[in-house]
């Protein structure tokens, strides 16, 4: 029997959300009128919960969210937009157009996210829809990438093994097109489509997956092919791994019920690992995403949004029960699990020759972040090379962007320009930033407690210097940083984790397997950056000299005992 937890019921009356979904008329609410209205920069709060629907937040600038108060002005209100990429792979002329609309109507600088996604922050509510029909005609969109429904498919980039990969990308786009909610709202609101009365709604529009208040919660499905557990497999709500054999795809083992995502000091929730339940053959795997989703609409928390997530719906009832009720909606059961290794869960940077013969380098982007500084032009640097790039680009689990599929004749072009404006593959970094994430956190994040990509690069300064020290610049560390519990980062999955508490103040985390498989547990509460560093310090000297040979750094820390293993997330508060 599988361990259960207790979760606060359910039979509550339904969250302010769920009342919003119902009233909305599949996603329409009265956004079109509120996106147009002159008066304010902003919109009420129940089209925003809706607007996530349609891949973008309201935000404000909090730098200047005091002064803005001061002086009796409404929030710096903007607007974020998130381009759905299912496993990460765009065009050059995709890629082109996000530039184009980042320049003219957003704050300058792209975002690749954690998930393989572009995010564009600071557009006003002016420009949303102008925004929104570019990204549109560029044949990408925003629509689901946020809301309570089935989000960005990940998938591994992996050029290794172009053929086999080829083949794991399709079924994660198939899957990603067969979640895709049916509304025609997306098209009414941004692109004019023809209206559609609430009256003859049901004639005209159902969900069919989703019904018409969608899933209680977000949901996330990843796709990874071993050896590498770069889309970290067992954060997602609903995990595939793909099974090779004779570099032939055998089909997929099936993860359910990980995330990453607490509420400080409330111990019904937690980040969780999702369990191998099963193996299904590569033609079942869409089935399987469907029926799983189904279970999640009828069984997750519509009461309480804090434990609506699919990880508490399988933790209240336990493991057994989801088998029992997956392979009964199937009508078929799921194979016994297969036998898989990952080894890490990183991205592997620099050239790489794919096995079709093209040429792939990863470059190594901070956090994600793509902009030009004054003595590091990466912003205007990436778009030459899209103007003459004839391949793809395909953004990283780990925030990171792959140059692909370059013929052998082209390789000497894209060098050159990686060169002319010091493009780089992270190499004359330590081991530990190339392993880094921070999630995007202030000044755009309306749930930041702490900073976290502006302040994790001078902390790694000086984590730097320590690793110097010790003689570990080259050890492979993974360290992630967030800057609150939601855990965007995927903190929870970090040898060495940080998430905000208070500004300049962090929970420290240590212990987390390093390809994804164990999560980390709390080592110091609340603490600041001399303190932070004066708690490493020692540990990462205690490593240098005790590891035996090949020990991950989070398993060392756990074998010297600064902290006790966390294979579940129902012992990550014990
Ligand atoms: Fe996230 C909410 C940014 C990946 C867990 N996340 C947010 C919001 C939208 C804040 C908000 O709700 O107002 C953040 C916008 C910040 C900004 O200014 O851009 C935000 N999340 C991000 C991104 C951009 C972080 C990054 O640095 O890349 C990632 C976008 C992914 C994408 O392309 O879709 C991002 N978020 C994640 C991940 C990692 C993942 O999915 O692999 C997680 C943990 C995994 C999980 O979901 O369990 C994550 N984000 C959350 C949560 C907690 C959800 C939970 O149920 O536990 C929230 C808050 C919420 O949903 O209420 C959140
Ligand atoms: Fe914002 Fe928190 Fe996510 Fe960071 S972890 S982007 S602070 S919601």
């Amino acid at each position: 029997m599988s361990k259960t937890k207790l979760v606060p019921s359910q039979d509550g009356p339904l969250s302010d959300v769920e009342q919003i979904k119902i009233e909305s008329n599949y996603l329409r609410g009265t956004l079109a009128e509120t996106i147009a209205a002159p008066l304010t920069a902003g919109i009420p709060d129940e089209d925003n919960r809706l607007m996530k629907f349609h891949g973008s937040y309201m935000q404000d600038d909090r730098d200047v969210r005091n002064e803005r108060q001061k002086q009796k002005l409404e929030p710096a209100y903007q607007f974020m937009v998130r381009v759905r990429a299912p496993g990460g792979v765009i065009t050059s002329k995709q890629y082109i157009s996000m530039h184009n609309i980042a320049q003219k109507y957003g704050n300058g600088t792209l975002r690749l996210t954690t998930r393989q996604a572009i995010q564009i922050h600071g557009i006003l509510k002016w420009n949303m829809k102008k925004s929104i029909r570019k990204i549109n005609d560029s044949l990408l969109d925003t629509f689901a990438a946020c809301g309570d429904v089935n989000r960005n498919v990940m998938c591994n980039p992996n050029p290794y093994q172009s053929d086999v990969h080829g083949e794991v990308y399709e079924w994660s786009k198939r899957i990603s097109e067969h979640l895709t909610p049916r509304t025609h709202a997306y098209h009414e609101i941004w692109l004019d489509g023809e209206k559609v009365a609430s009256d003859t709604q049901s004639d005209k529009e159902t969900e069919p997956i989703y019904g018409p208040v969608y899933l209680p919660r977000k949901f996330k499905i990843g796709v990874a092919v071993p050896p590498s557990n770069d889309v970290d497999v067992f954060s997602q709500d609903l995990g595939f791994i793909a099974i090779l054999q004779d570099e032939q795809l055998q089909g997929f083992n099936v993860v359910a019920g990980g995330g990453m995502g607490m509420t400080h000091g409330d111990t019904n929730t937690y980040p969780q690992l999702g369990r191998i339940i099963g193996f299904c053959l590569p033609n079942q795997v869409i089935d399987v995403a469907e029926k799983i989703v189904t279970i999640q609409r009828d069984y997750g928390n519509r009461s309480v949004r804090k434990n609506a997530r699919f990880k508490y719906t399988i933790d209240a009832r336990g493991v057994e029960w989801l088998t029992d009720e997956l392979n009964e909606r199937l009508g078929w059961e799921l194979q016994p699990a297969r036998s898989v290794e990952f080894e890490h869960n990183g991205d592997r940077y620099g050239w790489v020759k794919g096995t079709n013969k093209k040429w792939n380098f990863t470059l190594f982007i901070e956090n994600g972040r793509i902009k030009d500084r004054d003595n590091y032009k990466l912003m205007t640097g990436l778009l030459e090379i899209a103007k003459i790039h004839k391949g793809d680009f395909r953004l990283t689990p780990n925030q990171n962007l792959l140059i692909g599929n370059i013929e052998g004749k082209d390789k000497a072009q894209v060098e050159e320009l990686i060169k002319k404006y010091g493009l780089t593959d992270g190499k004359q970094y330590s081991a530990l930033r190339r392993n880094a994430m921070a999630c995007v956190a202030l000044p755009t994040c309306g749930l930041a407690m702490a900073e976290s990509e502006r302040y994790l690069p001078s902390l790694l300064d000086k984590i730097e210097e320590i690793l110097e020290e010790a003689g570990l610049r080259e050890e492979e560390i993974v360290i992630r940083m967030s800057g609150c519990p939601n855990g965007c980062s995927r903190a929870a999955l970090g040898e060495i984790g940080f998430i905000g508490k208070a500004p300049g103040k962090y929970n420290f985390y240590l212990g987390a397997g390093f390809s994804g498989n164990r999560l980390n547990k709390l080592y110091r509460e609340n603490i600041g950056e001399n303190e932070i560093l004066e708690e490493l310090k020692p540990i990462i000297h205690h490593y240098a000299k005790e590891r035996v040979e090949r020990e991950r750094f989070g398993d060392f820390v756990i074998r010297a005992g600064y902290v006790k293993p966390v294979h579940s997330g129902l012992d990550f508060h014990d």
